[in-house]
This record gives structure tokens, C-alpha cells and sequence, in this order.
């Protein structure tokens, strides 16, 4: 057991103290495109993953993208799109904060922040996350360690926000085969060190399609809150991380195979 804000007990019940987005009886099950790239695109796969049991909308509008090149995300232009999609499928959306400059245009649309891996230690950035009054979902850094991770959301309870949902998205390790290497130990260890609820990514976790289901399966069973997926329409064609996207029949797979598991 190591020594961080959530031992106090007193703090624990503050984690629930906002309006929960999902139902804490309900798994959280999240899904959508990486990036939002039209309104066309992010409502057709809202109104499927809705369908198939999704209880929250993901779609990406500022892209932390490793080489400058690559898409960066329809900006405020992909914020409209979330904003209107939401408004016709009643599916509560994430988004994810980069840049604090832009934290109200985010605010306006977000059902939860997302701080994303890059992020995970830009301590100005979680301290101004820390005073809003909606959950934040923390995805764990590329290359961090579980007490860092676990630093990091005690920058965002400090402010007053204890609303957190720490997301396990993989690290970086010598592992070859798989994008990231997820880590489900840190499921586990994450609810036993803070009682913070814990969403798993394995579309980023692994980077491979045909591992989404298996590593989501092994995710709830040691625990998890709920799961992450990337979905698309044409993976083929997505503009960013189709290889891990899911077909929207195989999101009906996951979705049955969840559901058979329970
Ligand atoms: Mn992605």
C-alpha cells in the first residue's frame, strides 16, 4: 500500500459525489471512431454502438499525433459534430483536453474529460481538470509507473475533483507483437490503491484488432469498471488507428461476448 490521497476514507466517498455519467450498477462500456471525421461518420457509428449496448460515445476532436504530419483532428469543427451527434443519439460523449486554452470549448460538449497518455503528467493541465465539476478519465502514460499514474490523478483530487476514472491503455515495453503492452495487473491494483473506478483500452493497449476481445473479456474479469474500444465504419479507411478499430460487426461480437460472459 503506498500513501495517496484516496487512503483517507473520507475523500473515497467524494469520488462519487458528482452525477455519475453511467450507472455504477451498468459497465461502462465506451465506444466509437478515434478521431471524429464527419458528421456522417460519427453519427452512423453512434447510432450502431448505441444499439449494441454502448453507454458512452468516444470520438476524438484535437489528435495528440506522434509525427505532426499525421491528422491532428477537426478541431472545434469535430466539437460541433460531437455536440450535435450527442444531442440526436442521447449518448454521452468523451472528448480528450489536450491544450488548457481550449478546456471550455471541451467543457461545453464533454460528458467526461479525457486526459490522454501524453498528458498524463502535464500537472497544469490536471490542476485545471481538477476544478471542474465532471469526471475525468485519466489514461495512464505511455511509460509511467503505477505510482506515477496514481500522482497524477492526486493532482486532480487536490483541486476538488475526486469524480476520476483511471484508464489502463498499455505501456511502452520490449514487447514486439502488440502496440502497447497492457497491463491488467494494474486493474486490480489501481481500485485497491485508490477505490477510483478503472476503464481498460485495449484498442490502444494492444494496437491489434483481433485482440480487442479477448484483452476487453480479460479486463472485466479481473475487475474492470468497463472497457474502451475504437470502432469504426471502415477501419480501412479510418484517419487515424484503423488497425485497431473494430468493424462494427465485430463490435457486435464483443458486445454478445460480454453479455454471455456476465
Ligand atoms: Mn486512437
Amino acid at each position: 500500500m503506498i500513501n495517496n490521497l484516496f487512503d483517507d476514507r473520507k475523500n473515497i466517498e467524494k469520488i462519487y459525489k458528482n452525477k455519475d455519467v453511467v450507472s455504477k450498477e451498468d459497465k461502462i462500456i465506451i465506444a466509437g471512431p478515434c478521431a471524429i471525421e464527419s458528421y456522417e461518420q460519427l453519427l452512423k457509428t453512434a447510432e450502431f454502438v448505441k444499439e449494441k449496448g454502448a453507454n458512452v460515445l468516444r470520438g476524438g476532436a484535437y489528435k495528440p499525433r506522434t509525427s505532426p504530419d499525421s491528422f491532428q483532428g477537426l478541431k472545434e469543427e469535430g466539437l460541433r459534430i460531437l455536440k450535435a451527434v450527442k444531442e440526436k443519439t442521447g449518448l454521452p460523449v468523451i472528448t480528450e483536453l489536450m491544450d488548457v486554452r481550449d478546456l471550455k470549448k471541451i467543457y461545453d460538449v464533454a460528458d467526461i474529460i479525457q486526459i490522454g497518455s501524453r498528458n498524463m503528467q502535464n500537472f497544469t493541465l490536471l490542476s485545471e481538470v481538477g476544478k471542474q465539476d465532471k469526471p475525468i478519465m485519466l489514461k495512464r502514460g505511455i511509460a509511467s509507473t503505477i505510482t506515477e499514474w496514481i500522482g497524477a490523478a492526486e493532482y486532480i483530487a487536490k483541486e476538488g475533483n475526486y469524480n476520476i476514472i483511471m484508464c489502463e491503455r498499455g505501456i511502452r515495453t520490449y514487447n514486439d507483437y502488440t502496440r502497447n503492452t497492457l497491463d491488467l495487473a494494474a486493474v486490480p491494483i489501481i481500485k485497491k490503491e485508490t477505490g477510483l473506478s478503472v476503464v481498460v483500452d485495449p484498442s490502444h493497449g494492444t494496437g491489434v484488432r483481433y485482440l480487442i476481445k479477448p484483452m476487453s473479456l480479460a479486463a472485466l474479469a479481473c475487475g474492470a469498471d468497463g472497457i474502451m474500444v475504437e470502432v469504426h465504419p471502415e477501419p480501412e479507411n479510418a484517419l487515424s488507428d484503423g488497425m485497431q478499430s473494430l468493424h462494427f460487426d465485430e463490435f457486435d461480437d464483443l458486445i454478445n461476448s460480454i453479455a454471455n460472459y456476465k
